[in-house]
């Protein structure tokens, strides 16, 4: 049985959650993401990042899979800490509709609402949208983060959970193998190969 403190604790703690509502269409790659980002902060060292650690995993992730009705998405995005907003990159439907959820969000909350936009799926063949031009609109036009990532080979995942974070208030993380180090390096040491063999 509950005491009066007890659920002025569980209370107290409820309200503490942050709550990141991740929306778009079916199949983007949702639940995948949100998986990728438990798996990112279950790879953080402990003791350097314990504070992270533990606010990541108390976040509450809600997919908008119920939302169709505008009122109850209007609902849960009034009451969202921060959004992730998911596209594919193969699939220039899911990206107009990521288009029209920003407006709404805008409608709701104004630009200051914190939000994460996600360019899933960038490691097929194939894109339906042009790159430069999914980043103007969602960086020029609607002044939010944009992140080209895998949730399949985890490209990009270590830049969204970074950016969630600074967008629920906390400091960027540097990571040690950070992507793009990793990618300069992979470079520089293909180059240095040409040139060896001059
Ligand atoms: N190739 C590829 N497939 C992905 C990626 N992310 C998710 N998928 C696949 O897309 C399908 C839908 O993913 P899911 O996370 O369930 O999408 P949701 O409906 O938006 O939650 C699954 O078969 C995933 O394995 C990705 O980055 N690349
Ligand atoms: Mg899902």
């Amino acid at each position: 049985m509950s005491t009066m403190s007890n659920f002025d604790d569980d209370h107290s703690e409820q309200c503490k959650k942050k709550q990141v509502l991740v929306m778009g269409l079916p199949e983007v790659g949702k639940t995948s993401i949100v998986e990728q980002i438990h798996e990112t902060n279950s790879e953080l060292p402990g003791r350097k990042y314990h504070h992270i650690k533990k606010l990541v995993s108390s976040i509450e992730f809600t997919e908008a899979i119920d939302y169709n009705f505008k009122s109850f998405r209007k609902r849960a995005i009034h009451h969202a800490d921060a959004i992730i907003l998911v596209y594919s990159v193969e699939d220039i439907q899911s990206f107009d509709y990521v288009a029209i959820l920003l407006e709404e969000i805008a409608a709701i909350k104004g630009s200051e609402m914190p939000v994460v936009v996600v360019a899933n799926k960038t490691d097929g063949e194939f894109r339906d949208i042009h790159p430069i031009i999914a980043d103007c609109v969602v960086t020029i036009d609607f002044e939010c983060s944009h992140v080209e990532a895998s949730a399949e080979n985890g490209d990009g995942m270590k830049q969204v959970f970074s950016e969630l974070l600074q967008k629920l208030g906390e400091k960027p993380i540097i990571f040690e193998k950070d992507e793009n180090n990793k990618w300069f390096r992979q470079t520089f040491a293909k180059m240095s190969l040409v040139f060896k063999k001059q």
